[in-house]
């Protein structure tokens, strides 16, 4: 058909030739100059390498009107996401239309120059509802349109000075352009390709090979590396997952590519600009499956988008993608075949096997086994790796309480125990000697308090981060403040929060350091409980009382925690 015509002829880049480039560097370093995020930066790479073909800047006005009304821009081209340069309000009033800006990178290296030619503020609202489908703030890209795009947008054509740098993989990454002269020098006419943001197994080999045999294609497995839906497993450990699983495919048949995409998860839509990035790339066919790029579930725990709306959308616009869809099927164990089969071919009364993606999770953090039928032992180690068993990965003990309520106490007496325990370091922040090596510029203020305990947080989260225990024991007065610690640590293992519940009138009576005494003759001003604010935990993992119980079984409360949350191997 008309469709397989892949002639594999260069497509445009927005680059200019090295010499000019270099000129056009010193001369744009005078330029007003915007800083580019992290997802501009993989916008500005496609746009330059003509991934975003045949996009030649970020959107104007005109454009982004037609984009997010009808998947078109202003001259009738089919395109479905806006690809928008967002900008503060205070940077938008320094840039006038007809100007040109320089484009860096967090480095502050010069990529590009822009002329603008268009300054808007968009209606967000209205972005949300036409692209994503919803204004939620569940939806990933919906969060980001609202809580971390600017509220101005700059269009404009892009001149291309470099690419954004890569350290990584950097023989896996090509430029469409380059994937197409590797078609060309290797033969092949017509590729398949798959988009994934997912680690490899058994039955996604299957179904890719499968997928590619069907076509009479080649397979180019071409795996987003530029950011994908928060939580998912980070590039680096998929790239070495994906390696193993190139391995599997007959040689020559399939080759792999890395793309730098920022993934929105917009569904429907999205899948149509996965096929125009995979038409500029050579390809001739792609794999679309049920609930392509889906975000998850909306804030009333319902799906955003129909399971099969992305295949209908895709479908509906193949011919001007220029790109055929191949339908991805569900691929199934079949125990008495030893096989894969697609799950509407299952003989009858064959046992069907499949473990779902959160029994997987599941299954990583409790250490159990992951059969080799469902995946290669390879891929397996990989995420071993990554996702180590809860009684191996890092965890933060968070005291909190008043002055003299034992905290110290008894976080001097839980570091002992899981010392005495081994397997992991330990490391003890106690609030007097985090005054004394991290905060002795400090006062007692409230801003001087929230600057500590978020110095805390952060030494804790890069303790958890690399596997590692931390016990903290501030007084960490302030709710909203506990709440941002905790976040920072969850985003690399368990939070466990301990109030250490002792009556004022008890740590008044005790006055250990005498400081009560002090604080009710004013000579300490700005005192937790006497003259400053204690905001008590609502809901802590575990809140302690230390009267009437002594250190040692405060302790143990913890660690019985502790191993109730899988954190500690049961002894
Ligand atoms: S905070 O609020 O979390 O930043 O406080 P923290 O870093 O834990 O410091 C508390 C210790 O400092 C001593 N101290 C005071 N505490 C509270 N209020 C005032 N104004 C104050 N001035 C000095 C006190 O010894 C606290 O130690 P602990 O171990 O809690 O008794």
């Amino acid at each position: 058909t008309e469709l397989m015509q892949n002639n594999l002829a260069p497509i445009p880049e927005l680059y200019v030739s090295y010499d000019s480039a270099q000129k056009l560097k010193a001369e744009a370093a005078d330029l007003t100059s915007h800083d580019l995020t992290a997802r501009q930066i993989c916008d500005l790479e496609l746009l330059m390498n003509g991934g975003f073909n045949p996009l030649k800047g970020f959107l104007s006005e005109a454009d982004y009107d037609g984009v997010v009304e009808n998947m078109r821009l202003a001259d009738g081209t089919l395109w479905p996401m806006p690809i928008t340069l967002d900008v503060t309000e205070k940077f938008a009033e320094t840039v006038e239309i007809g100007q040109d800006i320089a484009l860096r990178d967090q480095e502050g290296v010069i990529l590009a120059t822009m002329t603008v030619t268009d300054k808007w503020v968009p209606n967000k609202a209205r972005e949300a509802e036409k692209v994503f489908g919803a204004d939620d703030l569940a939806h990933p890209a919906v969060n980001y349109l609202h809580n971390q795009a600017g509220a101005v947008y700059l269009g404009g054509p892009v001149t291309g000075i470099q690419q954004p740098v890569h350290y990584d993989f950097r023989a896996r990454r090509d430029t469409p352009n380059e994937l197409r002269a590797y078609f060309r020098k290797v033969g092949w006419r017509k590729i398949v390709a798959f988009q994934t943001r997912n680690p490899l197994h058994r039955a996604h080999q299957e179904l890719t090979f499968r997928a590619a045999k069907e076509a009479q294609a080649n397979l180019l497995i071409h795996p987003v590396v530029g950011m994908t839906k928060p939580g998912d497993v980070d590039h680096f450990t998929r790239v070495r997952c994906y390696e193993a699983v190139l391995d599997k495919y007959p040689a020559s048949t399939t080759t792999m590519s890395l793309l730098n995409l920022a993934m929105r998860m917009a569904g429907p839509r999205e899948a149509v600009w996965h096929g125009l990035i995979r038409k500029n790339h050579g390809c001739t066919h792609m794999i679309v499956g049920r609930d392509h790029a889906g975000p998850g579930k909306n804030s009333a725990g319902q799906d955003f988008y129909g399971p099969y709306d992305a295949q209908e959308l895709f479908a509906a616009h193949a011919a001007e993608i220029g790109i055929e869809m191949v339908d991805f099927k569900h691929m199934v164990f079949v125990q008495e075949k030893a096989q894969y089969y697609p799950a509407n071919e299952v003989p009858e009364g064959d046992t069907v096997l499949d473990i779902s993606g959160t029994e997987l999770r599941r299954r990583l953090a409790e250490g159990l086994e992951i059969p080799e039928w469902f995946s290669f032992p390879e891929v397996v180690t990989e995420l071993r790796k990554t996702r180590p068993p809860r009684s191996n990965q890092g965890f933060t003990v968070f005291f909190t309480g008043l002055s003299g309520s034992g905290k110290s106490t008894i976080a001097n007496a839980l570091m002992v125990k899981l010392m005495e325990m081994g397997g992991r370091p330990v490391t003890l922040l106690d609030g007097d000697v985090v005054r004394k090596h991290l905060s002795s510029e400090l006062g007692f203020s409230k801003e001087h308090r929230d600057i500590n305990i978020k110095r805390i947080g952060y030494v804790a989260s890069e303790i958890t981060k690399n596997g590692g225990i931390a016990i903290c024991a501030p007084i960490a007065p302030y709710t909203a403040t506990r709440r941002a610690v905790r976040e920072m640590i969850e985003a690399y293992g368990a939070f466990l929060e301990v109030h250490v519940a002792t009556a004022l009138e008890e740590c008044e009576r005790r006055d250990r350091k005498g400081l009560y005494k002090l604080a009710r003759e004013g000579k300490i001003k700005e005192f937790t409980g006497i003259s400053d604010p204690y905001e008590e935990p609502k809901n802590p993992e575990l809140r302690v009382e230390t009267e009437g119980t002594d250190v040692d079984n405060c302790a143990h409360q913890v660690i019985l925690k502790l191993e109730s949350m899988g954190l500690i191997a049961a002894s």
